[in-house]
């Protein structure tokens, strides 16, 4: 939905606007917790992303992912893994086509920033993504599957890169300057973010307090 693509991830995916409005969040039936979880700042979502990170290899994180992932999701019958707590809301495997089509989009942004010299990094809708790319109807384990390719391509340029070349750097509408380096532990946060998400999902755990509100999608 237009509202969900104003936040989470999508500050670092897409050009920023105006914070949701009060209507909005009114209009998709959330509690008042988690209208404050959905109006989260540019600023604390890059402080929540960080804390993930925060005294860790970003590269061995993204190593790990799509085993972590592989794992949460093994023996979950494909009608859980296409359910959603809420209208809105994405399902697990509306989240692994997200992963996999944002490590789409890094791989390009890593190769732009080493062959050019500051490029612009333009941003993408993310929902908008979703819609055009067809997520829910993706098949899960193949979703992965594109997540896990394209991350161990990454990985394998990762480690042909001189110091130099991880701080080589582009310009993002928002965020201003990124080196390859911080796109990098940037990814192994935003996997951590997902992960979580399919963990809530998985485990029920919004789906029996209700009241609490539900994980938005970022
Ligand atoms: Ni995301």
């Amino acid at each position: 939905m237009g509202f969900e693509s104003l936040r989470g991830c999508q500050f670092f995916h897409s050009a920023y606007r105006s914070p949701p409005t009060f209507i909005s969040a009114i209009a998709l039936d959330v509690t008042e917790a988690e209208q404050k979880r959905m109006s989260e700042t540019a600023q604390k979502y890059k402080a929540r992303l960080a804390a993930y990170t925060e005294g860790k290899d970003p590269i061995a994180m993204q190593k790990t992912a799509p085993q972590t992932l592989a794992q949460l999701i093994k023996d979950v019958p494909e009608a859980k893994l296409r359910s959603k707590l809420a209208p809105g809301k994405w399902s697990v495997t509306e989240i692994l086509a997200h992963l996999a089509e944002d490590e789409l989009s890094s791989s390009w942004r890593y190769r732009q920033m080493l062959e050019y010299d500051g490029p612009e990094l333009l941003g993408f809708d993310q929902e908008m993504w979703a819609r055009v790319g067809d997520y829910a109807w993706w098949q899960p384990r193949e979703a992965l599957e594109m997540f896990r390719l394209l991350r161990e391509a990454n990985l394998r340029m990762f480690a042909q890169l001189t110091p130099v070349q991880w701080q080589r750097h582009g310009v993002h509408a928002e965020r201003g300057e990124i080196t390859v380096r911080e796109l990098c532990r940037h990814m192994a946060a935003h996997d951590m973010n997902h992960i979580d998400q399919v963990r809530r999902i998985l485990g029920g755990k919004f789906a029996r307090k209700r009241s609490k509100g539900y994980p938005p999608n970022n």
